[in-house]
């Protein structure tokens, strides 16, 4: 009788299943998931988000992503139903659903319901939390490094509380200064604030190395402080190199030794050119490439776990 094993069944589906999400309470499969067209999100983009990820199993800075959360609800005066530790057991939980133990996940809250804008006229807050592909930088960039143009969109206003959340409103002008640097063929672009100081990039952080001593942009920049920059910051500090948080020109970048950015998705990416001039030598420079090692040390071995 001949052997009827089939290698390959080309009738069942290759396509992975939609992945679990949780929206208001319940768990739905993401492709089901629906937003009402009066969210105040979609209508005026009132709410925050935050972007975190999994790694081998267990949460990167997920109490600090939760806090920043909640730190953003409370500049935009949104009272969510729901604790910080919740927040935090929701996660995880989404996480364990779909078995995934690295992940990036979206966490997005919206004000609720309601046209007009008024915020009398709104009601339950919206809660997204999903899992999503990591839109990375290719692996090869991390080793050459990124070629970043300035581009011509700034910050609107370094010195207003509202440049400091992380709220979905104001990424309008991120997505287009993205425009702007694809267009110009660069990996990323570089923002400025409207004193025309440095700020950072469209969704990363930006360092500098000068002299053995590390600097970024502060707060005051009008820069979203990132969990990704605080980490790089303590792991610099405790290995022994100066970190100073100071305003930077652009003549300041021009000539730096190394330079690099930092954000959830990217982790630690050096940057080795800006408007096309070399920064140090073109390459990612020692410090730089040590501190990206001691990162992924780290990654791999702190975090929460998703598992109870
Ligand atoms: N600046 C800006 C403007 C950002 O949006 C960072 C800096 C880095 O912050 P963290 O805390 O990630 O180190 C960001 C982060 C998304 C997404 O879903 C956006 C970010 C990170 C991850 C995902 O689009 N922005």
């Amino acid at each position: 009788m001949a052997r009827t094993k089939k290698l390959i069944d080309i009738d069942e589906p290759q396509v992975p299943p939609a992945p679990l999400m949780y929206l208001n309470g319940e768990v739905v499969h993401a492709h089901e998931a629906k937003l009402s067209v009066i969210d105040h999100g979609f209508l005026y983009g009132d709410g925050v988000f935050e972007g975190i990820r999994a790694y081998g199993g267990r949460v990167w800075k997920l109490d600090e992503h939760v806090a920043r959360l909640y730190k953003s609800l409370k500049v935009i005066l949104v009272d969510l139903p729901m604790t910080p530790q919740e927040m935090r057991d929701t996660i995880r939980m989404i996480l364990r659903r779909n078995h995934l133990t690295d992940a990036y996940i979206r966490v997005t809250v919206s004000r609720g319901l309601g046209l007009g804008l008024d915020p009398r006229g709104v009601s339950n807050p919206t809660v997204a939390i999903m899992p999503s592909k990591l839109s990375l930088y290719p692996e090869e960039m991390y080793e050459k490094g990124l070629n970043v143009v300035t581009v011509s969109t700034r910050i609107p206003t370094a010195d207003a509380w509202e440049v400091r959340v992380k709220s979905t409103g104001k990424y309008l002008n991120n997505i287009m200064a993205k425009f702007e640097a694809n267009r110009m063929g660069a990996g990323e672009g570089l923002m400025l604030n409207s004193a025309g100081c440095v700020a950072e990039a469209t969704g990363d952080n930006v360092f500098i190395v000068v002299g053995g001593k590390l600097l970024t942009p502060p707060g005051s920049a009008g820069i979203l402080e990132g969990i990704t920059r605080a980490a790089v910051m303590e792991i610099a500090t405790a290995a022994g190199y100066g970190v100073e948080e100071r305003n930077l020109t652009l003549f300041d970048l021009y000539t730096a030794d190394e330079a690099f950015l930092t954000g959830t998705a990217a982790e630690m990416i050096p940057m080795v050119r800006l408007d096309d001039r070399k920064i140090g030598n073109g390459k990612p420079g020692p410090i730089t490439n040590k501190l990206i090692r001691m990162f992924r040390a780290r990654t791999a071995s702190d975090g929460v776990s998703i598992e109870d």
